[in-house]
């Protein structure tokens, strides 16, 4: 059988701290943006929060162990800012700093290696008062966090990301108000989406300075997006959501500049952001690599809806789709991986990629198949990639574990390990182990 995945190529799974920690206000941690927004139980679909999660701060050894059981050779985590840092004081808690040094000397004598997302959204309270990432201040601020952490973990981490998904984080936390801070301001999401990436190349400039032997990058979310109709204004509605969401942030980092506006809306609405000089050189410096997290392609029509720049996402019927109502393309997630390879020019990891079903336990046992299905062929799209030249170096399942899946609380499961959210009890499904089978036939060491 053929092999094309190169040596030292990462097969991963991947979770982030809120989503799975738990242990809320536990040895010192306090409240993060998700604890607070989780607190009106309206905007969670079963009201639930992240208070206990998968209770992974206490059960992280058995995490690891399942990991070993895969036989991943890597694993993508993220840090609870609130829990290292609870106040606004420079000291980090020394119980969370210990927490997460038992977790990677855990994943070392697993032979596992670590890539740490620096920020997935789990923003200290006491930030958010002084304007989160709305406020350029946070930039600083982030920087700040990021250097203590360099120097308190360094190189115990080999990947180190610096935020996660900031067209995510803009679009649903300040346009949408579906995610903390839950608001609705395009303003706001446009000055947010500047700060964090302006806190990104902060933070890689502070690890140049450092002068670690890891590697560091930024995780994007792309999506591929095609237009409902080949009707003229269909084909603009989807160029204005490429824009913003995918156009935005590659050209930022790969050319340090923003594209020009069409019609130059943006600019009429005053919603551009307040650009200083020399920030476009700071996001723009070079990183080891890029992160990209892909789960789907969307269709863009155009309709009467002023808060979404008159886009709406159209159903596609007739195309499968997982519990998310997200489409099923494999063939995206070449496209997307092509364009930010061609635009970027770095190493690039599959961050995230995975899928939410309705599974049902019976006798100790899930039978996932869609997810498998699911996983076997976005990974042969990954192997396409490697064929065309491009630059892969790992794959990381979403996720490691059912999780807390923000807005949708507990309702959605892309784990391939099956939790029980009662007990806490962790059950591998089958795409666990098909996975821990592909990856013995395909790792090489
Ligand atoms: C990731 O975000 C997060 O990093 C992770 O924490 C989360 O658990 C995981 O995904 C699963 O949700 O245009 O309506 O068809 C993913 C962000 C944003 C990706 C919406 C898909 C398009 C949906 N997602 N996006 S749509």
């Amino acid at each position: 059988m053929t092999n094309l995945f190169p040596k030292n190529f990462e097969w991963g799974v991947a979770t982030s701290s809120y989503q799975i920690e738990g242990a809320a206000l536990e040895d010192g941690r306090t409240a993060g943006i998700w604890d607070a927004f989780c607190e009106d139980h309206s905007r969670i679909a079963d009201g639930s929060d992240g208070a206990v999660a998968c209770d992974h701060y206490h059960r992280f050894r058995e995490d690891v162990a399942l990991m070993r059981e895969l036989g991943v050779t890597s694993y993508r985590m993220s840090f609870s800012w609130p829990r290292l840092f609870p106040t606004d004081s420079p000291e980090p808690n020394e119980q969370g700093v210990r927490f997460y040094r038992e977790l990677f000397a855990a994943l070392h004598d697993a032979g596992i290696s670590v890539m740490a997302t620096l920020y997935h959204w789990d923003l200290p309270v006491w930030l958010a008062r002084r304007g989160g990432f709305a406020s350029r201040e946070t930039a600083q601020v982030f920087a700040d966090f990021a250097t203590r952490l360099f120097s308190l973990f360094g190189d115990d981490v080999d990947y180190w990301v610096t935020i996660n998904e900031p067209s995510v984080i803009a679009s649903l936390g300040y346009i949408t108000g579906e995610h903390a801070p839950g608001e609705r301001d395009m303003a706001k999401a446009m000055a947010a989406a500047h700060h964090l990436l302006l806190a990104h190349g902060l933070a890689v400039q502070r690890f140049r300075e450092a002068g670690l032997r890891s590697k560091i990058g930024i995780v994007l979310n792309l999506v591929k997006y095609v237009p409902d109709s080949p009707r003229p204004r269909d084909r603009f509605a989807r160029f204005k959501l490429d824009l913003f969401y995918n156009e935005w942030f590659l050209s930022a980092l790969g050319e340090g500049r923003y594209p020009p506006l069409p019609a130059g809306f943006l600019r009429r609405a005053k919603c551009h952001p307040d650009v200083h000089h020399g920030d476009m050189e700071i996001i723009a410096q070079p990183v080891d690599f890029v992160g990209v997290n892909y789960y789907t392609r969307a269709r863009v029509r155009a309709a009467h809806c002023p808060s979404q720049m008159n886009c709406v996402l159209a159903d596609d019927p007739g195309d499968e789709a997982t519990d998310m109502g997200w489409t099923i393309d494999p063939d995206g997630l070449r496209d997307v991986c092509k364009r930010v390879y061609r635009t970027l020019r770095k190493p690039l990891y599959i961050t995230e990629n995975g899928a939410a079903f309705d599974d049902e336990l019976t006798g100790g046992a899930v039978h996932d198949e869609k997810r498998t299905d699911y996983l076997r062929r976005h990974i042969e799209a990954v192997e396409q990639l490697l064929l065309d030249w491009v630059d892969v170096r790992g794959y990381y399942v979403w996720s490691l574990l059912d999780n807390f899946e923000w807005a949708h609380g507990y309702t959605r499961r892309f784990g391939i390990t099956h939790v029980n959210f009662d007990t806490g009890e962790r059950t591998p499904k089958d795409s666990a182990l098909w996975y821990r089978d592909f990856i013995r036939d395909h790792r090489r060491s």
